[in-house]
């Protein structure tokens, strides 16, 4: 026999090749990838079969052999006509699923008509207030027919309510629906931050649908679990699969205690990835995903089969898009497209390639469409079931992400679940924490962004964008809810709303009531003042409101339908389940030190750290900046990052809590004395929500307060910002030592761009 080569022979001549370098790519989910697998690396018994148990390889023994996934496009903006128009070329273009984007309005359970939410209407989605809307955003669509995802979470009882009503109108009975609520509160607590209610109430409410659409809606998926919203927070992908997977178990496990058969529901709970531009990482976590999924399952008794399979949507990620050089986002999408579909998921969004300037055009959501459409129609893929399995890179990294997440998911299950770890904190600061530190790869070029931080083109030619004049919307709801209020029998309406606040006060004890079997927390709201996000409190409210199982005619989802049937608007439910639970607050935390760790020696770093300094002598204090979210944008990663970052340079950082009104902001910027409000946005309201900020500083005499602003910005708005009296814009992909940089010049201080700073810059 000849002398075939081992690893160690093929070492020892790598080796040779790069001189000894080593070639070890450590990655942020913490351990070290080789340059090479082989069989050795594979584990033992190998990843089994698709179709079977634990289902690494995918679900379906024939997966897209058998049919192909559901290209489902995530859309909505305006009025409901405009949005179901967009959904109808669309579908008449190749798209197979409906998946609908609400505006930030209605995620937060208020009327068109509130004053709140005055920049937030139509903006990041569509705007529903009454059934009447839900209808027409459906009109021309058999909803018998076609699957419609809803990413709703925190007004997801109206929202599901007015989904069954405007079907019913259309003469298609609840049970013939095919579709997916997202209903994941946890990860809103954790990152997303649409949430009304406090978390113990909000898990009733979760509870409450699981246990409705497993008894009336049998096609239809109760809850899209989410790690998706912790991948764009900046989650690494241990992260993701293990907080998700522990979402889950938790959910699962909340549904059993109030007396749901646990494979009577869990057949029916779907979930959602973000899939990044680590291909293999990506790949292998969706694989690694379905085989946890399956012992988490196994291990709480599942016996159905169908209990066992994690059945997933992928979107592929947004964070990794940027506003520089937009056309590689199309090259991005695909590659991250391409490895959703290696992973076997069931059903995609692919982005648009504005996605960091604006809601996606015609011309760009055509794009990203062909992108699954080419594909799935012109490559092959689909035709070979799992075609990665057996890659002994692929298997082994399945193998090590999956070992990864069962560790962290035993941290979790060390705290008492996942209930019990979102109050504790933990998951949201090692987010933060991975979220920090990719922050300061980038900036400092690790992390290659091209056409960002390297290969960075000298001109920029802008591309259009979609705009959306939000007064105009905002009229016509306010005309629809008042046609809504006018047509129905008010007395009916407001028994409707009486019963469902008495429902969320008194959930019935156990015993009583008849079907559906449902499950609630005892429902108390407290008074919502005490509510307020420190860890304290929120970590209290969980815990005083755990669930126990209970009957009834009280399931909130039933009587949401009922109150919808009666024409109640959004608001109007959401106002009466308010008045039970109350509304819930937060005040964010930055994590603390990261900034400063990263850039420990760096010249540049030094002399920002340097220039505040010099700016706190000269006014005796420390410069302070407040970093503002106005209107409904919970998308708090870029004003975490900020406030992290700056306060690690020596500013005074005063990080403002979410949902402010302009109003509100100026008043807190004025007791705070700041010099700077740096106004974060990334839900498209700036144009309505900074020129207000700024109108009321000026109002109040303090025109020299400065505003700056950040976030998802397009280049065609900078000018009318500016004119508004905006001093600086930073959109995505701004280097954060240089924004600060900025700011410190704004503030009069002399700082030399980049590039020169000084060879020593200690005091
Ligand atoms: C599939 N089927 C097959 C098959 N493949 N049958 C035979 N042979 C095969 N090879 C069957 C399935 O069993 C199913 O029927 C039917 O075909 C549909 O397939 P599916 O795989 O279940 O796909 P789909 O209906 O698209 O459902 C996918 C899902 C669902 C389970 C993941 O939950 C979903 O659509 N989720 C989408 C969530 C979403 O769009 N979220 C957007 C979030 S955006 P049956 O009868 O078994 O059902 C967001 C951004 C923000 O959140 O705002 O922050
Ligand atoms: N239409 C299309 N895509 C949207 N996204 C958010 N809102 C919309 C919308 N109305 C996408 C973006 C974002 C992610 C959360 O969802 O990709 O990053």
């Amino acid at each position: 026999m000849t002398n075939k080569p081992n690893k160690a022979d093929w070492r020892a001549l790598a080796d040779k090749e790069v001189r000894g370098r080593d070639l070890t790519w450590q990655v942020p989910e913490g351990f070290g990838i080789e340059p090479l697998y082989t069989a050795e690396d594979v584990p033992e018994g190998g990843p089994g079969l698709p179709g079977f148990a634990p289902f690494t390889r995918g679900v379906k023994a024939s997966m897209y052999a058998g049919r192909p996934w559901t290209v489902r496009q995530y859309a909505g903006f305006s009025t409901a006509e405009e949005s179901n128009a967009f959904y109808r070329r669309n579908l008449a273009a190749g798209q197979k699923g409906l998946s609908v984007a609400f505006d930030l309005a209605t995620h937060r359970g208020y009327d068109s008509d509130h004053p709140r939410v005055v920049g937030d209407v139509g903006k990041a989605g569509v705007a529903i207030d009454t059934v009447e809307d839900m209808e027409i955003l459906f009109s021309g669509i058999p909803l018998d027919e076609m699957s419609v995802s809803m990413t709703m979470n925190g007004a997801v009882l109206p929202v599901l309510a007015f989904y069954i009503v405007a079907a019913e109108k259309q003469g298609v009975g609840q049970d013939q629906l095919s579709g997916t609520i997202q209903n994941d509160i946890l990860k809103e607590f954790m990152v997303r931050n649409t949430y009304i209610y406090p978390p113990g109430p909000s898990m009733r409410i979760v509870s409450d649908i699981i246990a409705y659409t497993s008894a009336q809606m049998p096609r239809f998926n109760s809850i899209s679990i989410s790690g998706y919203h912790m991948h764009e927070a900046g989650a690494t992908a241990v992260q993701e699969l293990a907080f998700t997977i522990a979402d889950g178990k938790e959910y699962a496990k909340q549904a059993m205690a109030a007396g749901l058969a646990l494979d009577e529901f869990a057949p029916r709970l779907s979930f959602f990835f973000g899939i990044g531009m680590n291909f293999f990482m990506e790949v292998a976590k969706l694989r690694a995903a379905r085989t946890l999924w399956c012992e988490v399952m196994e291990g709480l008794g599942a016996k159905d089969e169908r209990s066992k399979m994690l059945r997933t949507h992928c979107q592929t990620s947004g964070v990794s898009l940027q506003e520089q050089d937009p056309y590689n986002n199309v090259i991005r999408t695909t590659v991250e497209a391409l490895a959703a579909v290696l992973g076997g998921t069931q059903s995609l969004h692919t982005n648009a390639l504005d996605e960091a300037l604006a809601l996606p055009t015609d011309f760009s959501a055509r794009i990203a469409r062909n992108t699954q459409l080419v594909l799935q129609e012109e490559t092959g893929i689909t035709n070979v079931v799992d075609p990665l399995g057996g890659s002994y890179y692929v298997e082994a990294l399945t193998a090590k992400l999956a070992e990864e997440a069962r560790r962290l998911i035993g941290e979790v299950d060390a705290l008492g679940g996942m209930t019990e770890a979102v109050a504790s904190g933990m998951p949201k600061r090692l987010i933060e924490e991975a979220a920090a530190a990719r922050q300061t790869r980038v900036d400092r070029g690790e992390d290659v962004v091209v056409g960002v931080n390297k290969y960075v083109l000298d001109e920029h030619s802008p591309i259009d964008t979609l705009d959306i004049d939000n007064h105009r919307v905002r009229e016509g709801q306010i005309a629809r809810i008042a046609k809504a209020r006018a047509g129905r029998d008010e007395a009916a309406c407001r028994a409707a709303l009486r019963a469902l606040t008495e429902a969320a006060k008194n959930p019935p004890r156990d015993g009583e009531g008849d079907q559906p079997r449902t499950c609630s927390g005892d429902g108390g709201g407290g008074s919502p003042h005490a509510l307020r996000q420190e860890a304290g409190p929120l970590h209290h409210s969980l815990r005083e409101r755990s669930p126990s199982p209970c009957r009834g005619g009280s399931n909130l989802l039933a009587l949401s339908v009922e109150a919808a049937r009666q024409n109640a608007t959004l608001g109007e439910i959401s106002a009466a389940l308010e008045e039970a639970f109350g509304r819930y607050d937060t005040v964010p935390r930055p994590v603390k030190g990261i900034y400063a760790r990263a850039y420990a020696g760096d010249a540049r770093y030094g002399q920002v750290v340097e220039g505040v300094k010099a700016v706190e002598r000269r006014l005796g204090r420390k410069p302070k900046v407040m970093i503002a979210k106005m209107g409904q944008d919970g998308h708090d990663r870029g004003a975490n990052v900020i406030a992290s970052a700056f306060a690690d340079m020596g500013f005074a950082v005063v990080p403002g809590p979410l949902f402010q009104t302009p109003r509100e902001a100026c008043e807190l910027a004025l007791a705070e004395g700041v010099d700077v409000v740096g106004a974060s946005s990334l839900a498209a309201g700036h144009k309505t929500l900074i020129p207000e900020l700024i109108r009321h500083l000026r109002e109040a005499g303090r025109a020299d307060i400065k505003v700056v602003a950040g976030g998802v910005i397009p280049p065609q708005d900078y000018e009318f910002l500016r004119q508004a009296g905006v001093q600086g814009i930073y959109g995505p992909g701004s280097n954060v030592v240089e924004s600060a940089a900025d700011l410190l010049r704004l503030l009069g201080h002399n700082m030399p761009p980049p590039g020169e700073e000084m060879e020593n810059t200690a005091e």
